[in-house]
């Protein structure tokens, strides 16, 4: 399905035949650019950024690679592919057609949702604000604006919905999405992990690795809802969130192959006098971000996301693909929880786990690529390995807040937590020393920072020493 590029808003849903909807799009469109230019990407509005856009919504709509200016990226409403015959795959409505539009009494519950997701979206954007001006090489500044043009499509994709399916209030949430801040004490954004700082590379890569991650697993549920136009507006946005993961990934990577050549070349532990990250200093950043990130699966034991579910408005991860009955009414799931201060294993209905079901296979997805990052470090002969800590260590939402336990999983006192928390997580003098690795902007083309390795291979077939960002 091609996408109509002639609009003053690029869309495949036919926005010209409903001028109501057009124009109320079209007055939040410069408040959406204006947000941009105020809390986007710092300092870049005049950079030609070699970016990748979506011309089709099918799989070879991505190959379109070009010279963009930010501001002037074409952002738009872009829904997968309708299935006519579609029908909802689970709950108390399995078997009936999927909605074209919000049922009346899913109304408020739907909406919340949209507003949960979408706000995510800008605030990412808003945490990664100050990166280019550190960035380590050419090609990591024009991934981060890949990235951050793509988190503002996300946010167009739920204010569609807002503005097209829940009249005023929809109005309103798409402009209270512009108003709450990342970190703003008055105006927080909604969830935890968005209100924290992105301020170095390090972290930039851990939030895509482990925090876009929660991403594919949040849509990936939204894209089995029986409201069919967020089902497909999630199915879109999943193909972009996998690239976001990549520069995770990757990022991680090259950092760690890095660390492991000058330890290699120097036969030294002590990367930190050679400009490079050591890798006890990317274990605890990896403590931090994967922890505030299964945070944001929500309680474990969790009525909502039983609603949510038997109602039909956010199923598992690949609901189709599971062999059971759709139901689980009579279904048990096995949780750890809290008795007594001390961590056990406990049989709840499956219905209301399914927040921490949700949160299982996300743990085994991260558990996929420390296995890789681990394999490098193996390869490089040096004994250390990357570990992902128990899920009770450092959360504050669920079962586990407020409890101290270390990352092998044992309940400690306050004061055993206190004597070691500086070895889990990064301590100030850690994140000034990784701040202050990352000085100017590495802007020359084929140039990269000490602390990271390039990359194995350039985006669209373009060499490492590409021109990917232009400065004018
Ligand atoms: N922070 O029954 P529970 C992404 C609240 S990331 C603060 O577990 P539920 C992206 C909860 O609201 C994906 N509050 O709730 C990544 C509830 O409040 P009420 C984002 C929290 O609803 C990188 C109460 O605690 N998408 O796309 O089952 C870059 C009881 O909790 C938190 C979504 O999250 C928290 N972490 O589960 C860019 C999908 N957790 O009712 C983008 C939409 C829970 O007591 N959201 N609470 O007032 C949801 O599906 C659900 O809202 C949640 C929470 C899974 C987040």
């Amino acid at each position: 399905m091609a996408i109509d590029y002639s609009q003053l808003i690029p869309n495949n849903v036919d926005l010209a035949s409903d001028r109501r909807l057009q124009r109320a799009l079209e007055n939040w469109q410069p408040r959406f650019l204006d947000w941009w230019k105020d809390m986007g990407p710092d300092g870049t509005n005049a950079f030609d950024v070699y970016l990748r856009t979506a011309v089709s919504t099918d799989a070879n709509g991505w190959a379109n690679f070009g010279y963009v200016k930010m501001p002037e990226y074409r952002w738009g409403i872009f829904l997968a592919e309708q299935d006519p015959n579609r029908q909802i795959a689970y709950g108390d409505n399995k078997g009936k057609p999927a909605w074209q539009d919000v049922p009346g009494e899913l109304r408020s519950t739907l909406r919340r949702l949209i507003v949960t997701q979408g706000d995510t979206e800008p605030a990412s954007v808003e945490q990664q604000r100050l990166l280019g001006k550190t960035a380590p090489s050419l090609y990591d500044l024009r991934n981060l604006f890949q990235v951050n043009v793509e988190e503002g499509r996300h946010l167009w994709a739920m204010v569609y919905l807002l503005h097209a399916y829940f009249g005023r209030d929809g109005r309103e949430e798409a402009e209270a999405m512009l108003e709450r801040h990342s970190g703003d004490p008055d105006k927080p954004r909604i969830l935890g992990a968005f209100n924290e700082r992105t301020p170095d590379w390090l972290s930039f890569f851990m939030f895509t690795y482990f925090t876009d991650r929660d991403g594919k697993y949040q849509l990936a549920s939204l894209a089995e809802s029986g409201f069919d136009p967020l089902s497909r507006s999630c199915r879109f946005m999943l193909t972009e969130e996998a690239h976001h993961m990549f520069v995770g990934e990757s990022g991680v990577g090259r950092i760690i192959q890095r660390t492991c050549e000058l330890m290699k070349e120097n036969k030294t532990d002590d990367v930190r006098s050679l400009g490079g990250i050591d890798l006890a200093t990317i274990q605890k950043y990896l403590n931090f971000h994967y922890s505030v990130s299964l945070d944001l699966f929500g309680q474990e034991a969790s009525t909502n996301a039983a609603n949510y579910y038997t109602m039909g408005v956010k199923g598992r991860f690949l609901e189709t693909r599971i062999d059971d009955d759709h139901m689980l009414t009579n279904a048990s799931y096995e949780i750890d929880s809290v008795e007594d201060g001390r961590i056990v294993k406990k049989i709840v209905p499956a219905l209301q786990a399914l927040n921490e079901r949700l949160r299982q296979d996300y743990i085994e997805d991260c558990a996929r690529g420390v296995l890789r990052w681990n394999r490098m470090i193996e390869k490089a002969g040096i004994d250390f390995e990357m570990k992902l800590p128990h899920r009770a260590f450092n959360r504050r939402i669920g079962a586990f807040a407020g409890l101290r336990v270390s990352p092998d999983g044992k309940v400690l006192s306050e004061a055993d937590w206190q004597a070691n928390e500086s070895k889990w997580l990064p301590t100030d003098e850690d994140r000034a020393f990784v701040i202050s690795l990352m000085g100017g902007a590495v802007v020359e083309p084929g140039k990269f920072a000490n602390w990271i390795a390039p990359p194995a291979r350039g985006i669209n077939g373009q060499p490492a020493d590409f021109e990917y960002v232009r400065f004018n």
